[in-house]
């Protein structure tokens, strides 16, 4: 006898069977529609013999296009340069700004200061926590780019109870309509493992000043998590708060579609250790005219990864190298619209801190902006850490391919 039970049942795994076949059709149908968009020269290039059958690693380098991203991938090298600049001990020279060329000399702007450094807790607040603590923004210039003449200082602390009277670093240049803009990331006393820092702004008719500074910083941390206790940790939090809760670092100032793009970096209230490094992410802010007022991208962050901010325009969209932290560290990615950004090449070593050089023609080649700039590095004395060692800069180029060495050892 046929119950109406087992009738209801066999309907009701005849339907699932229905749906579930429905559902693989329409899952081959996806898939077909995914690889039609690829051609033979695509498979060829790729060295995949039966597109049907498809591994992770042919499907992924069909979809991130590794075939066509061929001209973003390269090398970074390192290079010595003379003069002023260079390696002095007891001297902190770093986070050099783009190099650009003002009546054929070139000009590039960085974070300078002497003295030791201590760190935090030594119980005097006078004492240097950071080699960027207690630092101002001197330049240089040259005619060549190898050979730098340290020419003075730029820009100097605020006056006391201000927003920058403790430290001011880390610059970036724009020059705009005749107009130089110095944007750098500022302290203002105590300097303390919570506090919270701004990017500040000083304008100038001529590369060599006299620099304005404006009144308010530019940009502010949002200060949107919450602190755990009294004790001064930064790792200490009930709650972590947006990217850029505690710091704004690295303001990087670009005219672009008609809009100043401050790029920065943020860190977080409780900053995390992941993907064997730092949390960090980056962010943008948009303004109307260069002093700002500046307002925060709601897509913040535009960057999962990265440290020193390094972008630059390319065709109509923002080209960035990503360097030491995250889970797409030490790649190069491109924004068709400055938000946006998308893996383009991976990269083995990125110089700390880039300047590009403002005066090649971007558009030339995906990574014609990298050909040359400034960077720096670090000389840590034997027992101690970074953290006394002296920074000093130096001259990178980028390489469209990675295989010569001996091509650059016969240069400089
Ligand atoms: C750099 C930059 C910022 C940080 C410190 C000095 O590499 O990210 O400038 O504050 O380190």
């Amino acid at each position: 006898m046929i119950s109406y039970k087992s009738v209801a049942f066999n309907l009701f795994i005849s339907l699932l069977l229905l749906s579930c076949n429905n559902q693989k059709d329409t899952n081959e149908d996806l898939n077909l529609k995914k690889t039609s968009q690829y051609t033979e020269a695509d498979y060829d290039f790729l060295a995949i013999g039966n597109p049907e059958k498809l591994s992770a690693a042919s499907k992924r380098a069909l979809e991130n296009n590794y075939h066509k991203n061929d001209v973003w991938f390269g090398a970074f090298r390192d290079h010595s340069i003379k003069g002023d600049i260079g390696y002095e001990k007891g001297v902190i020279r770093r986070d050099p700004t783009m190099v650009i060329q003002v009546d054929s000399l070139y000009y590039t702007w960085y974070t300078k200061s002497t003295g030791k450094t201590y760190g935090f807790g030594t119980g005097d607040p006078e004492k240097k926590v950071f080699p960027w603590d207690k630092s101002e923004i001197w330049y240089a210039t040259s005619t060549d780019g190898w050979d730098w003449k340290e020419q003075g200082l730029a820009i100097t602390f605020g006056p006391e109870g201000e927003y920058d009277d403790r430290s001011v670093f880390t610059p970036e240049i724009l020059v705009h309509e005749n107009k130089y803009y110095l944007v750098y990331q500022c302290i203002q006393a105590p300097y303390l493992n919570r506090s919270f820092n701004t990017v500040g702004m000083s304008v100038a008719d001529s590369p060599n000043g006299p620099w304005k500074r404006l009144d308010a910083p530019i940009l502010e941390a949002a200060k949107d998590g919450e602190w755990l206790g009294e004790e001064d940790s930064r790792f200490a939090v009930k709650k972590q708060g947006s990217f850029d809760s505690q710091k704004v670092h690295d303001p990087t100032l670009l005219f672009y579609k008609n809009k100043f793009y401050l790029y920065y970096k943020g860190e977080r209230m409780g900053e995390r250790r992941t993907c064997g490094g730092r949390e960090i992410r980056w962010g943008v802010a948009i303004a109307d005219k260069p002093e700002g007022p500046y307002t925060k991208s709601e897509y913040n962050p535009i960057t999962h990864s990265g440290h020193e901010i390094c972008v630059w325009k390319y065709k109509d969209g923002i080209a960035m190298v990503s360097s030491a932290d995250g889970p797409e560290r030490q790649t190069i990615q491109f924004a068709p619209d400055g938000i946006n950004f998308e893996i383009k090449s991976y990269i083995n070593w990125v110089p700390s801190a880039m300047g590009l050089v403002t005066t090649l023609d971007n558009d030339n080649h995906p990574t014609e902006a990298l050909t040359w700039g400034l960077h720096h590095k670090t000389q840590i004395y034997p027992g101690e850490s970074w953290l006394t060692g002296d920074n000093y800069l130096a001259r990178f180029s980028f390489s469209k391919n990675r295989n010569t060495k001996a091509e650059f050892a016969n240069k400089k």
